[in-house]
C-alpha cells in the first residue's frame, strides 16, 4: 500500500496508473458516454502517448476500457495526440487525431469504429490512407495539431479547425471536407491573435443567446454566439472569448476587442488546460472536460504511481445576465453522490473570527454558500482607490474592510494546514464595488516542494445579487465556482495532515469592518465507481 493513496480521489476520473493528459473525443454514442484520454501506459510521466479509453452511464461512474490507439504506424509512431469525434448526418462516428509520425512531424490521421454496432467501441480502425493532412506550407512541422469536431458549411459540407502559429501570432487554420479524406484548406483563418504562440486543443462551439439548451455543433443563425477557445502553451491556460462567426467567410470575431482569445477570459484562474466540450445529444447541453494536472514534483508523482485526474465534466451556457461571459456547472449528475446534508442558515460571522463547522469528515464535500455583507458598513465606509489582486496581494493573510471572507478547506486542526478559498470586495473612490474570487494555496501544505501560489480574479456580481460560491473537495482537488459559475478556480493540493478522516471544514470572515451573514449547505460526497 502507497502512503500517497489518499490523494486518489472519489469522484474525480482517473486511470488506474500512470500518466494522463488531454480529454480526447468525448461523445455521447448510443446510450454510452464515451472518454478517451492521452495516455502513457508505461509510466507516471509524459512520454509515448496512446489513447485511453472509458464509458459512462451518467458522467460520474466509469468503466475502464482496453486502449483504443496504440502507437503501431509509422505516422503516430511517437504518439497518438489530440483529436475529436464527429458524428456524421448517418449517425456514424469518425474521429481525426494528430499524429507524431517517426520523424516527429505532426500531421492529422482519420480512424473510426471496427464495428458501428458495438456500444462500447471497442476496437478502432486507423483509415489505410494515413496521414490524411500534413503540415502546410508556413507552418512549421511541430505547429501543427488538435483538430476539432466538425460542424456544417452553409453548402452542407464539413469544416473543422486546427490550432497553429505563425511567428508570435497564435492562429487557427479552417479545412473543408465532405469524406474526411481530402481537404481542401481555406485563405481565410478562423482567427489570430498576435503575441500569444501556439494555439494547443483549439475548441470552436455556438452557444444559444436566450435558450437554457446547449447546441449542437453545426448550429447556427440568429441567437447563436460562438466561442473560441485555445489553450495557450505559451501560459499554460484555457482561454476563450465570445463572438460572431461567418459561416460564408469561415472567420471568427470577438465581440471585445480586449476580451480576445489569449487576453481576456480563462475557463479557470487555477489549473485547468487542454480542455474540450461536446455537445450531449442525450441531455441537449454542452459539457466541458478538462485534464488537471499535479502541481508536486514528479518525483512525488513516480511515487505514487498516477499523475493527473479529469475535472468534474461542467455544462456551458452563455451567461444571460451579464452577456459578456460563460457560466460553467458541475454536470447535474454530480449531485447524485450527495449525502448527509449539514446546513446553517443565517449565521452571522463577525469581522476577524473563525467557525469551525464540526463536520464527522471534509475530505469529500459539496458546499454551496451564500454571503452578504453588512450593508451598513459598506454604505459608510469610504471608497478607496485600491486596487487588488489575488496573486499578487497578501492571500487570506491580508485584511480589508470587505474581506477576505470564505471556507477554509482541506484543514487541521489548528489551521497549519488550510486552503482558503474566499471572496475579497473592493470599495473604489466613486463608491463602486469589485468582487474578487481566490484560492490561497499558501498554508495548503507542510511539504515545501509543492505547487502554493495563489489563485483568483474579479468576478462579475450584478446589483440585487448576493455573493455565492460552491466548492467540490475531494482528497487532492479543489473545484470552486463563484456566482453560479461566472468565475472558476481549480487547485491541486497537497496536505500532509489535513487528509482522510483529519480533514476539516472552517468558515472565517477576516475583513476588519464587515460582519457577513453566511447561508450554506454541505453535503457529504459518496464515491463513484471508477
Ligand atoms: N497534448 C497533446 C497534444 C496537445 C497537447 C500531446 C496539449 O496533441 O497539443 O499529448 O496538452
Amino acid at each position: 500500500n502507497n502512503m500517497l493513496d489518499w490523494q486518489r480521489t472519489a469522484f474525480h476520473f482517473q486511470p488506474k496508473k500512470n500518466w494522463m493528459n488531454d480529454p480526447n473525443a468525448p461523445v455521447f454514442y448510443n446510450g454510452w458516454y464515451h472518454l478517451f484520454y492521452q495516455y502513457h501506459p508505461e509510466a507516471p510521466v509524459w512520454g509515448k502517448i496512446v489513447w485511453g479509453h472509458a464509458v459512462s452511464k451518467d458522467l460520474i461512474n466509469w468503466r475502464h476500457l482496453p486502449i483504443a490507439m496504440e502507437t503501431d504506424q509509422w505516422y503516430d509512431e511517437e504518439g497518438v495526440w489530440t483529436g475529436s469525434a464527429t458524428i456524421l448526418s448517418d449517425g456514424q462516428l469518425v474521429v481525426l487525431y494528430t499524429g507524431s509520425t517517426n520523424e516527429s512531424l505532426q500531421v492529422q490521421n482519420l480512424a473510426y469504429p471496427a464495428d458501428p454496432s458495438d456500444p462500447l467501441l471497442i476496437n478502432w480502425v486507423k483509415y489505410p490512407g494515413n496521414p490524411v493532412l500534413v503540415p502546410p506550407p508556413g507552418i512549421d512541422n511541430d505547429d501543427f495539431r488538435d483538430p476539432t469536431t466538425a460542424w456544417k458549411t452553409p453548402d452542407g459540407k464539413w469544416r473543422f479547425t486546427i490550432g497553429s502559429k505563425i511567428n508570435k501570432t497564435g492562429i487557427s487554420l479552417v479545412y473543408d471536407t465532405e469524406d474526411f479524406k481530402t481537404f481542401e484548406l481555406l485563405d481565410q483563418l478562423l482567427h489570430a491573435v498576435p503575441g500569444t504562440g501556439m494555439w494547443e486543443c483549439v475548441d470552436f462551439y455556438p452557444i444559444s443567446k436566450l435558450g437554457e439548451n446547449g447546441l449542437d455543433t453545426s448550429v447556427d443563425g440568429t441567437g447563436v454566439k460562438h466561442v473560441v477557445k485555445a489553450s495557450m502553451d505559451a501560459d499554460r491556460n484555457d482561454y476563450y472569448a465570445i463572438g460572431t462567426y461567418d459561416a460564408y467567410k469561415g472567420k471568427w470575431t470577438p465581440d471585445s476587442p480586449t476580451l480576445d482569445v489569449g487576453i481576456g477570459l480563462r475557463y479557470d484562474y487555477g489549473i485547468y488546460y487542454a480542455s474540450k466540450t461536446f455537445f450531449d445529444q442525450n441531455k441537449q447541453r454542452r459539457v466541458l472536460w478538462s485534464w488537471i494536472k499535479e502541481t508536486d514534483t514528479e518525483a512525488s508523482d513516480i511515487k505514487k504511481g498516477w499523475a493527473s485526474l479529469m475535472g468534474v465534466p461542467r455544462t456551458i451556457v452563455f451567461d444571460k445576465k451579464t452577456q459578456n461571459n460563460i457560466i460553467q456547472w458541475p454536470v447535474e449528475e454530480i449531485n447524485q453522490l450527495r449525502t448527509n446534508l449539514t446546513a446553517f442558515k443565517d449565521v452571522v460571522v463577525e469581522a476577524g473570527s473563525l467557525v469551525p463547522l464540526n463536520l464527522p469528515s471534509a475530505s469529500q464535500l459539496d458546499i454551496v454558500a451564500e454571503f452578504e455583507v453588512d450593508k451598513k458598513t459598506m454604505e459608510l465606509l469610504n471608497g478607496a482607490d485600491t486596487s487588488y489582486d489575488c496573486a499578487k496581494n497578501g492571500g487570506a493573510v491580508q485584511r480589508g474592510a470587505l474581506g477576505p471572507f470564505g471556507f477554509s478547506v482541506l484543514a487541521n486542526e489548528g489551521l497549519a494546514e488550510h486552503t482558503p478559498v474566499y471572496f475579497y470586495v473592493v470599495k473604489g473612490v466613486g463608491g463602486n464595488l469589485k468582487t474578487f474570487f481566490c484560492v490561497d494555496q499558501s498554508r495548503s501544505s507542510n511539504a515545501n516542494d509543492v505547487d502554493k501560489s495563489i489563485y483568483g480574479s474579479i468576478v462579475p456580481v450584478l446589483k440585487g445579487e448576493k455573493l455565492s460560491m460552491r466548492i467540490l473537495v475531494d482528497h487532492s482537488i479543489v473545484e470552486s465556482f463563484a456566482q453560479e459559475g461566472r468565475t472558476c478556480i481549480t487547485s491541486r493540493v497537497y496536505p500532509t495532515k489535513a487528509i482522510n478522516n483529519n480533514a476539516q471544514l472552517f468558515l472565517f470572515n477576516n475583513a476588519t469592518a464587515t460582519k457577513v451573514t453566511v447561508s450554506v449547505n454541505i453535503w457529504q460526497m459518496n464515491s463513484a465507481v471508477v
